[in-house]
C-alpha cells in the first residue's frame, strides 16, 4: 500500500493493516523472546524495582496445575519499559517510520500490552474504545498491534467497527469474571458493521484509540498473540494529571 493510502485508510476507518512489517528472521527472534517471557525464563533488566513482568492471568485456568504457564497468561504489561530488548523494539525504525506516517513527525510513547489469547483458554476482550480507559488525555492515541502469530477468525482475531473512531462513546462497568470490565454501552454497538482483522504473522494493525473493537475467545488449538505498542502525537493534550510511572517519553 502506498504511503498516502495508508494514512487515508487510517483516517477513514480508524485502523489499517500493514503486512510483512517483520520478516521471518526478526519474527523468529521476537517470538523467542516472547516465549521466554511467557515461560517465566526472562526477567526485567531495565527497572531495578521489578523482578517480574506485570502479568494478568486467564481467570478460568490460572490455578490449574495441568495447564502450562504460557497458556494461562492473558496479558503482559510494560515489557518495553522493563526490558531492553522490547524497549529497542518500541524505538525501532521499522515501527516508528509507520507511526510517523500516521501521527506526524513528533511522537511520544506510552506503553505496551501483549494480548496473549492462548490456545483453548484465551478469553474474550469485550467491546471498547481504548480512550475510554485513558480519560486523562485527548482521544487520539494509536496502538500498533503486532501479529506474532497468524491472527484469524478461528483463533480470535480483533474485530473493528470501521469509522467508529470519530467520537468517544459512553462506556460502563459490567461486573463479570472478565478482567476488562469497562465496555461500550450496548445501545452504541452495531455488530453488523464489525470487520474481523485477519492478518498473517509479522503484520501490524494500527488502530486509533477511539476505534471500537473487541475479540472473541480462542477455542482453537493455535496461539494468537498480539504485542501492542501505544504511541501519541507529541503535542497531545492532557486533560488531567496522568501519573504513569514511566512517563510519556519523546521517542522520534
Ligand atoms: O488483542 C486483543 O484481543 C484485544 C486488543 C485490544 O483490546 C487493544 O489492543 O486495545
Amino acid at each position: 500500500m502506498g504511503r498516502t493510502n495508508l494514512r487515508q485508510e487510517y483516517e477513514k476507518n480508524g485502523f489499517v493493516i500493514v503486512p510483512k512489517v517483520f520478516d521471518e528472521a526478526s519474527l523468529r527472534e521476537l517470538r523467542a523472546m516472547v516465549d521466554k517471557v511467557l515461560d517465566g525464563q526472562l526477567k526485567p533488566d531495565l527497572d531495578s524495582e521489578k523482578s517480574e513482568f506485570q502479568t494478568q492471568w486467564e481467570p478460568a485456568v490460572k490455578d490449574n496445575p495441568d495447564v502450562p504457564r504460557r497458556e494461562k497468561i492473558r496479558v503482559v504489561f510494560h515489557m518495553t519499559h522493563t526490558h531492553s530488548f522490547f524497549w529497542s523494539l518500541a524505538k525501532s525504525e521499522r515501527i516508528l517510520a509507520l507511526v510517523r506516517e500516521l501521527l506526524g513527525p513528533d511522537i511520544r510513547y506510552y506503553t505496551d500490552q501483549m494480548f496473549v489469547k492462548p490456545p483453548i483458554h484465551g478469553s474474550a476482550v469485550p467491546w471498547h474504545q481504548d480512550s475510554a480507559y485513558w480519560p486523562g488525555a485527548e482521544p487520539n492515541l494509536m496502538s500498533a498491534w503486532i501479529a506474532l502469530d497468524d491472527s484469524t477468525v478461528e483463533n480470535g482475531c480483533v474485530r473493528y467497527i470501521p469509522g467508529s473512531h470519530r467520537e468517544l462513546l459512553p462506556h460502563h462497568v459490567v461486573e463479570s469474571d472478565n478482567p476488562n470490565k469497562l465496555t461500550t454501552r450496548q445501545e452504541f454497538i452495531d455488530e453488523t458493521l464489525e470487520v474481523p482483522a485477519e492478518m498473517s504473522a509479522g503484520s501490524v494493525c494500527f488502530h486509533h484509540s477511539c476505534c471500537m473493537h473487541h475479540s472473541l475467545p480462542n477455542q482453537s488449538g493455535k496461539p494468537r498473540r498480539g504485542l501492542v505498542l501505544i504511541y501519541l502525537p507529541a503535542d497531545l493534550e492532557f486533560y488531567e494529571p496522568w501519573n504513569f510511572e514511566y512517563g510519556f517519553k519523546l521517542i522520534s
